[in-house]
């Protein structure tokens, strides 16, 4: 018995040297999140990876919780690590080896409170920090009175809003949106009435081409603010500075990726999305109101020449 294991394992160690690795047809598995160019990017990498030859499938994922999974190695990739959402989470994983900081795509990103720019005739002293904490009274809501009210993106995108509220000790309340959707509902209403808001945005997106506004400028980001308590304005508090504003879009994977699917890590190290790129692929979901599906069959068609290149080192 002993015997006919050792010989079946020498045997099956040997299919797999030849083969290379025991997991290249296991699907690569591409988490689903809440925001609409992720969903439209999750399937343009997904039909990229299949075109180079690999199996994969799609999963839907909290956003915020995807990098302790991608560290059990429930999840493959993440194509869209936003710096100012979930750098925090992402370099954790990063650091502790589990998770590959694999590539890092040409778009900068920006994701912070915004406001629509008819509020500055309310507010003169905007796009500043303390003058948007003067004028925390325009934002009053039956839910937030007596303190103005910052309407924020679902919690898993872990903003740390409330901290930098407290860090700052600003006059204002958190709400929740539940979804990317109800943000851009509650803008659409009130710039109707000119009424003010202030709210969490992010570029590249497809609002910046539906709506003229600006993003607060709070204390300047710095290495360390959101982690260390100790630096930045308020000894006390972690979240007391702004988010980056040239913040990094990256591609996250699995630490065995690269053994399991070596071809297919080479193709996604070449992977690269620019601005314009993410921004349309919101556009074609948001504007136009594509089907993700659609939107994603649309972009590759598009933009051919760009992906068949990623394909193959000499592209
Ligand atoms: C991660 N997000 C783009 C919604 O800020």
């Amino acid at each position: 018995m002993a015997v006919r294991t050792l010989v079946f394992g020498v045997v099956l160690g040997w299919c797999f040297a030849i083969t290379g690795s025991a997991h290249a047809d296991d699907p690569i598995r591409i988490p689903l999140h809440n925001w609409t160019s992720q969903l439209v990017g999750a399937e343009v990498v997904g039909r990229i990876l299949e075109a180079a030859g690999s199996e994969v499938e799609y999963v839907p994922a909290d956003s915020g919780a995807v990098y302790e999974a991608m560290c059990e190695g429930d999840v493959d990739l993440v194509h869209e690590v936003w710096q100012g959402a979930f750098g925090v989470a992402f370099e954790k994983q990063v650091a502790k080896g589990c998770v590959i900081d694999a590539a890092t795509h040409d778009a900068l990103t920006r994701e912070e409170w915004w406001y629509p720019a008819y509020v500055e005739e309310a507010c003169p002293g905007l796009p500043d920090w303390e003058a948007l904490n003067g004028c925390a009274e325009l934002f009053v809501t039956s839910e937030t009175a007596p303190k103005g009210r910052f309407l924020g993106g679902p919690a898993e995108w872990l903003k740390g809003d409330d901290e930098r509220v407290a860090g700052l000790g600003m006059n204002f309340a958190v709400i929740n949106a539940g979804s990317a959707d109800a943000l851009w509902a509650e803008l659409s209403i009130a710039s109707e009435k000119s009424k003010p808001i202030v709210l969490f945005n992010w570029t590249p997106n497809f609002i910046e081409a539906l709506y003229d506004g600006k993003f607060v400028e709070f204390p300047e980001y710095f290495e360390g603010c959101r982690e260390d308590a100790a630096l930045g304005i308020n000894p006390e508090t972690t979240h007391d500075c702004g988010n980056p504003k040239d913040g990094y879009l990256k591609i996250g994977v699995w630490e065995e990726f690269p053994d399991r699917h070596p071809e297919a890590y080479a193709v996604v190290q070449r992977i690269n999305f620019t601005n314009l790129d993410i921004a349309v692929m919101a556009k074609l979901v948001d504007i136009d109101k594509m089907e993700v599906t659609d939107a994603a069959a649309k972009w590759l068609a598009d933009n051919e020449a760009k992906w068949k290149a990623w394909l193959s080192s000499d592209g």
